[in-house]
């Protein structure tokens, strides 16, 4: 037996019973990742699903938040201890998720883990989260979370190699019991890929010629990305990134680009010192937040917006092949894929369901209501991929951000989008709307609320085009006659109690009716929506606690 063998250690454990990965991985308050072989059950479990992968490479990063460094020192010896060859680990322990996706395809590795509770916020006292990714870059189809989660309900023992902690600050080769561990700069394989799908040359002379832009990477994952990318390769100016250093509680900071923890960026935009572009990404890299002077860009109109402009884009020059969009996405993206006669894909919201759809050739462009937008480049959505999307189609069109976004409306029309979000609801209120929606279904269809007519309503079940598998209870949907629709789902992202979400949408194709407030515009429907789902009766709340 050699002696790097003589290092395993098989390690006693009993079960979690709480490991159900969920839309996006395992995520959980930061102390129950904390305890005694949580993370190592986790992580065997994720080998134990896996065949094959004696000998070959994994990749492993995280967001910076607190406990990946630990984390990464525990996945690393696992891995080694499990048979992997080959153990790539960005610097300082830092991927971006959509870098991390790219690392997998670069390097053909196996697979990947990524240590990250994304938007969430990081720290003792918050979240942390770990999942795993596949040798496309994206993360694990179901079939491999349900084997993992089986797997992580009747674990007796793991495997760890006994070993002192890898350098992870120094770039260069080392050795873990028999395997290898490469630290590896986290930036560069994915400066290259942009490099590749995008006009540097055009965007770098916009930059030259006067154009503003302020990018908050929220002291998350992302500054060292947007530095070296938007202030270095493009020329952007120094300061153009706002909280550029990951720090592991991300600043007290909860790095979710949206309208209420990205406020301040919100406020710039509509002021009067407002730069061209305000832009942010989330605490793994990949959301997006874009806002221009004066315009807020949906998450669902930017997805059309890039569809319809993304040929402007040298890495897209030859068209795309189609459009996929979560269900509970707003239908502006539909209009231009029947514009430009290209397939649109309805999938339930999760980045896992578009890697079939991607790695078949069947769609070029992705996107989701939840601040997500990517292509086929990588196997994630990609918060700078869509920011660098939006300052090439800028530079093509030398227009402004509003400018483009009143322009897309009047061609296609407006489709008017609001999430309300009831956070940390007792789950037990939170099923017992869900199923009492679900008893109203069959009843639905005709009832008129007001003006509007159900014209159907299901729960939305999605069978994936490439191998088939179907997935049940997506999310309770109520489409009335005008095309206006509801949607319920309960989230699968949180760490405490439930969180509801409601998404409501309602097209307007007259130009003349696109200046509306979007609440004002929704109000009617947002109306119908708690009328339907009792929504005050089971959550106890008057308001949502977030609107996007
Ligand atoms: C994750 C998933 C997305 C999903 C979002 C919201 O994003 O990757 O596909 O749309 O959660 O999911 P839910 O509505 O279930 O909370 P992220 O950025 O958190 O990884």
């Amino acid at each position: 037996m050699t002696l790097a063998l003589a290092e395993i250690r098989t390690i006693a454990t009993t079960p979690f019973p709480d490991q159900r990965p969920g839309t996006s991985g395992l995520r959980k308050k930061t102390k129950v990742f904390q305890q005694p072989h949580y993370l190592a059950n986790f992580v065997q479990s994720i080998f134990s699903s896996l065949d094959g992968f004696e000998g070959k490479t994994l990749v492993v990063g995280g967001d910076g938040r607190f406990f990946n460094r630990e984390a990464i020192q525990i996945v690393i010896r696992m891995a080694a201890a499990n048979g992997f060859g080959e153990i790539l680990v960005g610097r300082g322990g830092i991927l971006s998720t959509p870098a991390a996706s790219a690392l997998i395809r670069a390097e053909k590795a196996f697979g990947g883990i990524v240590l990250s509770a994304s938007h969430n916020p990081g720290g003792p006292d918050a979240d942390f989260g770990i999942k795993y990714n596949i040798s496309n870059g994206g993360p694990a189809p179901e079939k491999i979370t349900e084997a993992i989660f089986a797997h992580s309900k009747t674990i007796e023992s793991y495997r760890i190699v006994e070993a002192p902690d890898v350098d992870l600050d120094a770039l260069g080769e080392t050795r873990v019991g028999e395997a290898k561990v490469r630290i590896v700069d986290p930036v560069a394989v994915y400066q290259s890929l942009m490099e590749t799908l995008f006009d540097f040359p055009a965007i770098a002379q916009m930059f030259r010629d006067g154009f503003t832009m302020k990018f908050d990477a929220m002291s998350a994952v992302t500054g060292p990305y947007a530095k070296a990318i938007l202030e270095g390769s493009l020329g952007a100016a120094p300061g153009s990134v706002l909280n550029g250093e990951p720090l592991p509680d991300f600043g007290h900071h909860h790095p979710d680009p949206n309208l209420v923890h990205a406020r301040h960026l919100y406020d710039l935009a509509m002021s009067d010192a407002a730069p061209d572009l305000c832009a942010a990404s989330d605490g793994d890299g990949d959301r997006n937040l874009v806002i221009g002077r004066g315009q807020f860009v949906t998450p669902s109109d930017s997805l059309a917006i890039i569809a319809a402009n993304a040929h402007l884009a040298p890495g897209y020059k030859g068209g795309i092949a189609g459009v996929a969009r979560s269900m509970p996405t707003s239908r502006a993206a539909d209009r231009v894929a029947e514009k430009l006669k290209i397939g649109l894909y309805e999938t339930p919201t999760g980045w896992k369901f578009f890697g079939n759809l991607l790695d078949a050739g069947k769609v070029t462009i992705c996107g989701e209501e939840s601040a997500g937008a990517g292509s086929n480049h990588v196997r994630e959505k990609d918060g700078l991929w869509a920011i660098l999307m939006w300052l090439n189609i800028l530079a093509a069109r030398k227009q402004s951000v509003k400018d483009i976004v009143r322009a897309h409306w009047a061609a296609f029309g407006r489709n008017y989008y609001s999430r309300h979000d009831y956070e940390e609801i007792a789950s037990e209120g939170a099923d017992a709307l869900i199923d009492g929606l679900r008893a109203k279904l069959p009843g639905l269809a005709g009832k008129n609320f007001g003006a509007l007519t159900v014209e159907a309503a299901d729960d939305f079940a999605y069978a994936d085009p490439v191998d088939g598998s179907v997935s049940k209870n997506q999310g309770i949907r109520v489409l009335f006659a005008d095309g206006s629709r509801i949607v319920y789902r309960l989230s699968g992202t949180g760490t405490a109690g439930a969180t509801l979400r409601v998404y409501i949408e309602r097209f307007e194709p007259d130009p003349a009716k696109h200046d509306i407030e979007t609440q004002a515009a929704l109000a009617d429907l947002i109306a119908i929506a708690g009328e339907i789902a009792e929504i005050r009766r089971h959550t106890g709340r008057d308001t949502p606690s977030v609107i996007t």
